[in-house]
């Protein structure tokens, strides 16, 4: 391992004047292949990145289209495969030199740098240090250990997944844990999409969204809630681009002006790179205070209410879809009397937003006759954000903007496969799991129960009832909530193992037997018996497509995910003839005529069909306008109330927005620079309206900490953060994710669906702090 670059750089901080896409990607792009110390071996690879018999991108899970652009991949997508593999090693050597105390003072950049693990290592109590150990010893400890506290208590395990794994090793994993005998399945969906698959179900039918790509040919608007392309999925700037070169009309509520959906220039385009070309994405930029949706949505609908009654006085015909709301919807009048009653000043006031404004986007949602709805974290991560969503689908239900061309709702899912996971069994809701048909296809009855979400997880894991904790990818000791007290429970557990490829704060924290286990990264070829493999996985547009690795591993001593899932479940449970682990492992087509057993419909010839041109459909009713709902409608729901928070209002309190930087992929850090931001070289930063500055009397520049403002007898603190003028509404402040989740009370998560309320943590500010020269 060379040394990390250098602890962060320190601060500079200026606007950033570019667009999204431009020569500043390119820059930046080429900085990190240096970093990676891998241009030559790792240029031609990137070329077969979202292409037909290439490699999934490992970055986000934006749709990939049929007929790719020459390089269908992007910044963040790049740059994820360059550190994937990076040339840097985290060596048995590397892991003699430090204790894990050591290892504790590193941050999340300095661990990532360390590069790719490479052995599979065992934790010295003794020594406070990872060892090197045979797979197979490996595999033994670990299976007798999982056994034991099976035997006590099956309930007692956690089998968490990151959204990165394919849909064949997803499926081998919740296999293993129904046999093991529990269904404590949770993912990280459960702090990202969660809300979505609580919300969408009981209003259209269906866990996702009912958008594929060629809808964004024909949309004549787009209304864009919390979602940052430019950054988390720079791909879907393209479908954006055409659209509005078409004529469509992009709309986006947003507390920050985020530049991806302000102006994009698109590097892929010579003329433009070279003439400096610029399209300017929203023609309407709002920006919504943290929270405001709901309100901002019920301004929305009673501007589109108002414009019916209107036209409907001058006999024009209306503005609602009146037949598809007859034919198609239920709850209508309900909703309709709710708006009615709601005032404009109610709504002003929670959504930070004029009614002028609100009337002005209306108008476009008016004009247009197909519409988008697009969302991310800014509307799942809050206490109600399962009515926000349930509040854009009935903003959509007015004019009929679902289930047909160029309309439809659409949520941008985070991990590329965290879409499939669900799809092939990762969940803890037993409703989701076709468990009959497991027990016939595997001659076994699997438990009936509930498992835990990553929130009830979290809670028994401090509660102490957990006794082993299987992570197949991910940093879930950094990603969730209440770091604090998480970090202080987890030791109390026996057995920790981490499937990972790459070393993070989770793996420095451990059970009293603990291993980290090194895997094939997505990127890279993996052999088995049958020769080399494929996987699949599913975007965010419930298409599925095939990956195959095109990169030699980054060590021999690697093993694949399927490899791992099966050499644990092999060692853990009695055996059983209707589980062929190893012939599933030796060729993973087995695995995928499995998966096509348990779930014909969507499989249907899936080893046939995986190599289609943009994947395969997954059927999706309410495209057709079969709502599978309890009413067999398209329902409309009115929410419980007008704000999505938790945060109390008072004078010294602020709603804290955890957000992602240009230079993260989640937990990983890549770098310390916030390019459209206008952040380099920190990432201790808060970003507060000059106006609350004044108002604080604070300076730009000062240092601060920040507490959470919630009176349950626990101090939560982050200290040292900058405070930076920033372009954000008044009472709103903005930090990165995950620095700032010690600052997340694990109470504070979304109604029903437990997503952590990251958008909008209420904190105070403790000055004191020193300013900067
Ligand atoms: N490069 C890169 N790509 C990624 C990731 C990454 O970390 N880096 N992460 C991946 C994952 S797992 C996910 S889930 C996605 C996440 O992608 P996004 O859904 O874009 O997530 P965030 O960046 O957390 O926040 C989105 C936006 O919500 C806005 N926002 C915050 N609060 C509110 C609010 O109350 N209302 C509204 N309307 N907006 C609000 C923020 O200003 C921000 O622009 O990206 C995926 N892709
Ligand atoms: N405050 C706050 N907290 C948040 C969020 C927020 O917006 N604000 N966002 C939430 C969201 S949306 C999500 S999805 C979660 C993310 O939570 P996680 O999915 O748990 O976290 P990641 O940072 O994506 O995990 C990164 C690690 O995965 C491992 N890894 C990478 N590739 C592979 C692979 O191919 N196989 C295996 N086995 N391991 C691999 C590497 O070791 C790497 O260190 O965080 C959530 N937490
Ligand atoms: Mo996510």
């Amino acid at each position: 391992m060379t040394q990390p670059p250098s602890k962060e750089p320190g601060p500079e901080i200026e606007p950033y004047r570019g667009p999204a896409g431009g020569w500043g990607s390119v820059t930046s792009l080429v900085r990190q292949a240096k970093r990676a110390k891998r241009p030559a071996s790792v240029m031609p690879g990137l070329a077969q990145q979202n292409k037909p018999h290439g490699f999934a991108c490992v970055s986000c899970a934006w749709a990939k289209p049929a007929d790719p652009h020459p390089a269908e991949f992007w910044e963040n997508g790049a740059k994820a495969t360059f550190w994937e593999l990076t040339s840097d090693r985290a060596t048995p050597d590397f892991f003699a030199q430090h204790t894990l105390e050591e290892l504790k003072t590193f941050d999340d950049y300095e661990l990532e740098m360390t590069g790719r693990l490479t052995h599979p290592m065992r934790y010295d109590r003794v020594t406070d240090r990872y060892v090197p150990v045979d797979w197979d010893e490996a595999f033994a400890e670990i299976g007798r250990e999982l056994a034991a506290v099976r035997q006590e208590d099956p309930k007692t395990a956690i089998f968490y997944a990151s959204g990165r794994a394919s849909l064949e090793t997803s499926y081998m994993y919740a296999l293993f844990a129904r046999l093991y005998g529990n269904n404590n399945l949770p993912d990280s969906s459960n702090m990202c999409h969660e809300s979505t698959s609580v919300a969408l179900p009981e209003v259209i039918g269906v866990p996702v969204g009912t958008v594929r790509l060629p809808d964004f040919d024909q949309a004549d608007a787009l209304f864009f809630f919390g979602q940052n392309p430019g950054v988390n999925s720079p791909r879907l700037l393209h479908p954006l681009q055409e659209a509005v070169r078409r004529g469509a009309t992009i709309v986006t509520f947003n507390p920050l002006r985020e530049r991806g959906l302000e102006r994009f220039t698109n590097p892929q385009s010579p003329v433009e790179m070279v003439t400096r070309h610029e399209t300017v994405i929203s023609s309407q930029y709002h920006q919504v205070k943290a929270g405001g949706d709901i309100a901002a949505l019920a301004g929305l609908c009673k501007a589109v209410l108002a414009a019916d009654d209107a036209s409907m006085a001058k006999s024009t015909g209306g503005v609602l879809d009146r037949a598809f709301i007859t034919e198609h919807c239920h709850g209508f009048e309900d909703f309709r009397a709710f708006i009615q009653s709601t005032a404009w000043d109610a709504i002003e006031k929670e959504s930070g937003l004029t009614r002028t404004a609100l009337e002005s986007a209306a108008r476009v949602y008016c004009r247009a006759k197909a519409v988008i709805g697009i969302y991310g974290m800014g509307l799942t991560q809050h206490k109600r954000g399962v009515e926000t969503i349930q509040m854009l689908t009935n903003f959509l239900f007015l004019r009929g903007n679902i289930g047909r061309p160029g309309a439809g709702v659409c949520p941008v899912r985070g991990h590329s496969n965290v879409q499939g996971q669900r799809t092939v069994g990762i969940s803890e809701k037993t409703k989701l799991v076709p468990l009959d048909r497991l027990a016939e296809q595997y001659g076994f009855e699997p438990p009936r129960e509930d498992g835990l979400t990553t929130v009830d997880a979290c809670e028994a894991i401090i509660g102490g009832h957990i006794k082993a904790f299987v992570g197949l990818g991910g940093n879930f000791l950094r990603a969730v909530p209440e770091t604090e007290a998480m970090e202080a429970a987890w030791p109390r557990m026996r057995l920790t193992v981490q499937i990972a490829t790459k070393l993070n704060r989770s793996h420095l924290i451990n059970g009293e037997v603990a291993y980290l286990l090194p895997c094939l990264g997505r990127t890279e070829v993996d052999r088995q018996e049958s020769g080399p493999q494929a996987v699949t996985i599913e975007d965010s547009t419930s298409c599925i497509h095939g990956s195959k690795g095109f990169h030699a591993p980054a060590s021999e001593h690697l093993l694949s995910e399927p490899r791992i899932v099966a050499g644990i479940a092999k060692a853990t449970l009695p055996a059983n003839a209707n589980v062929p682990w190893d012939a599933w492992t030796a060729d993973y087509a087995r695995i995928r005529d499995a998966i096509e057993a348990t779930y014909p419909k969507i499989f249907t010839d899936f080893n046939k069909r995986m190599w289609t041109p943009g994947g395969f459909d997954k059927p999706l009713p309410a495209r057709e306008r079969r709502f599978e709902t309890e009413t067999g409608k398209a329902n409309f729901k009115v929410p419980s109330a007008l704000s999505a928070s938790f945060a109390e209002d008072g004078p010294d309190i602020l709603r804290l927005m955890t957000l992602r930087s240009n230079g993260q992929f989640n937990t990983t850090i890549y770098e310390y620079t916030d390019r459209f931001r206008g952040v380099d070289g920190t990432r201790k930063v808060l970003f507060l309206n000059e106006k609350d500055i004044a108002r604080f009397g604070l300076s730009d520049g000062q240092r601060v900490t920040l507490e959470t403002a919630v009176d349950d007898g626990v101090t939560r603190r982050v200290a040292d953060l900058r405070v930076t003028a920033y372009n954000i509404p008044e009472g709103c402040c903005a930090g990165y994710y995950p620095e700032c989740n010690p600052l997340i009370p694990l109470w504070q998560h979304a109604e029903r669906s437990k997503v952590p309320a990251a958008k909008s943590i209420p904190v105070r500010i403790l000055a004191g702090g020193s300013t900067e020269p």
